[in-house]
């Protein structure tokens, strides 16, 4: 390659999680090239790194919800039960750094604060909190999905007395709830996690919620060694039907209305979604619960009756109940005994449009609807600037020193979700308008960073300097996304999949839906990379 010095890569990747991992790897040992990485945290594990609040852990099926461009890995590593918490995920990602030698080309404890591309030289240069200025031909952030914290504009949360917590920058040594009076505010699927958790070590545990959601049970447990052999013994079936499936998972939505059935059948076939847990229910319904508001309904109607029978308080039961949104709308939270916290009687919920919502911050604790509630620990459980957040952060500047802010200013535009106009040789893994977060990750990010890598080898190969979208490839796409799912329900949800929990973020869905999921999106990207990168423009 063309590269002297060590300041100078063929690539740069921003991030150390699942994605930045993979892409260090296919760029370094497939294609040989000279890649550096920069992470912010200590070690490897993105997402994983850095959420390690109480109760976090995996809710796809960990058995699917791994690497499996490494056969052997497969067949060795052993997950000790359905849903892994999160340091038996980081102990996963440490073996795979370990077994493919990847930490010698990663710098950690190492922040990007800004890059923009060198027109003239057709370059990146990159710049870090370490005071470091080097240069790429390729720039690959890495950065997840959900990694920009979202600490809400609380007022008066600078006099607070006590300690207060964001669940995604959670201390490494944890935090000792023993004897405390906590608040939780959010009730996500992050505080639908952590609040069972926090309640069994807690004096007194105060859930703020603002919006009650539909949870499903998780169904945590061992998986027999039995099943884990016969998983083992097929995973190269396992792998192509999630790579061809909807959501990368082994969920398939029911192809019958969910109105055209008996209630009698739709009743069993919920009780048995119920019963097999997971994101079955969610994921695996009738399929026209995302589109009709009849079907949502019934599916809607079958959780209530549960939080009804569960909840033994019928008014703790009432603010549970989940109004105003259709069913599957917003991230379906996995639930192990969250429902069942709520008849402990050191818990008490404060529900924003029964009790009031939160006014402010005190010395004390949280003033709700008029009443402050002393705490001595605030855990704010309030999600993410999801999708555009990652990459904005990065403070990148393309041609004619365009900034991405600028870019995304009424939303995210790019082409496939994996590049973006203006900005050559700028990769998004699991960007924006891609599958990404309506999917199971890992699939997602193998497919990305192995047709980026397909992209790149094109470009060595023959000579070529720059890649970047056509506008008419990229509007075409941003019009393809919004149209897909202005035919569902989820536009109507204030989601983060619809850029709804940070005020004054441009209103825009921020993943990519169907139509036939990412097994449809994988055949597309193909597709186009079949026909030399169509939509893209390639300069010499
Ligand atoms: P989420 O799903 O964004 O949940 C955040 C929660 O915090 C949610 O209940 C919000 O209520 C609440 N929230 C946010 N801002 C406020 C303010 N200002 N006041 C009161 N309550 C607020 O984040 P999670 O971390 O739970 O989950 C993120 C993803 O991580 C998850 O989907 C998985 O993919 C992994 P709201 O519903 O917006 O009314």
């Amino acid at each position: 390659m063309t590269t002297t010095s060590p300041t100078d890569f063929d690539a740069i990747v921003i991030g150390a999680g699942f994605s930045g991992m993979y892409m260090l790897k296919s760029l370094r040992d497939k294609l040989g090239l000279n890649v550096k990485v920069f992470e912010a945290g200590d070690t490897v594990g993105g997402t994983w790194y850095w959420n390690r609040y109480p109760g976090a852990r995996c809710d796809s099926d960990a058995y699917i919800y791994v690497f499996t461009f490494d056969k052997q890995m497969l067949q060795e590593w052993e997950w000790s039960e359905r849903y892994p918490t999160q340091p038996e995920i980081l102990r996963y990602l440490e073996y795979v750094a370990k077994r493919h030698d990847l930490k010698r080309d990663i710098q950690f404890g190492t922040r990007v604060t800004g890059a923009e591309f060198d027109e003239k030289a057709d370059r990146w240069i990159v710049h870090t909190d370490k005071g470091e200025t080097v240069t790429a031909k390729y720039l690959i952030p890495a950065v997840g999905t959900l990694s920009t914290t979202n600490l809400p504009d609380f007022k008066g949360l600078e006099r607070f007395k006590g300690k207060w917590y964001h669940t995604s920058r959670f201390p490494k040594e944890g935090v000792d709830f023993t004897a405390k009076r906590v608040a939780v505010v959010g009730t996500g699927a992050t505080a639908v996690q952590a609040i069972p958790e926090i309640s069994q070590q807690a004096k007194q545990l105060t859930v703020f919620q603002r919006t009650a959601n539909y949870c499903v049970p998780a169904r945590n447990g061992k998986v027999s060694p039995e099943v884990t052999r016969a998983r083992k013994a097929d995973y190269d079936n396992i792998i192509q039907r999630i790579r061809e499936s909807f959501f990368g998972q082994e969920h398939y939505m029911i192809p019958k209305s969910a109105l055209e059935v008996s209630p009698e059948e739709r009743e069993r076939q919920f009780e048995q979604m119920w019963d097999a847990g997971g994101f079955a229910f969610w994921l695996g319904n009738y399929q026209d619960m995302f589109f009709s508001a009849e079907a949502n309904e019934v599916c809607a109607d079958f959780i209530r009756r549960k939080i009804r029978a569960t909840v033994l308080d019928p008014k703790t039961a009432d603010k549970l109940m989940p109004k105003g949104h259709y069913y599957g709308t917003k991230r379906q939270p996995l639930d192990t005994n969250y429902y069942e916290t709520f008849n402990k009687p050191n818990v008490q919920l404060i529900d924003a449009a029964t009790d009031g919502a939160i006014e402010e911050i005190t010395e004390n604790g949280i003033r709700a609807g008029g009443k402050e509630y002393p705490v001595d620990i605030i855990v704010f459980a309030t999600g993410f600037d999801a999708m555009t957040g990652p990459f904005k952060a990065l403070n990148l500047k393309g041609r004619g020193g365009r900034t991405l802010d600028q870019a995304w200013q009424e939303g995210p535009r790019s082409y496939l979700g994996i590049s973006v106009v203006g900005f050559p040789n700028l990769f998004t893994i699991t960007g924006p308008q891609s599958p990404s977060v309506l999917s199971n990750m890992p699939v997602s990010i193998e497919q990305h960073v192995e047709w980026v890598t397909g992209l790149i080898d094109h470009m060595e190969k023959s000579g070529k300097k720059t890649v970047e979208p056509t506008v008419e490839a990229q509007e075409q796409w941003v019009g393809h996304v919004n149209e897909i799912v202005s035919a569902t329900l989820m536009t109507s949800a204030n989601s983060w999949y619809m850029s709804a929990n940070i005020p004054g973020k441009p209103k825009a869905f921020l993943p990519y839906l169907g139509p036939e999921g990412v097994g449809g999106y994988r055949r597309k990207c193909d597709e186009i990379a079949a026909k030399g990168y169509e939509g893209f423009k390639l300069s010499a």
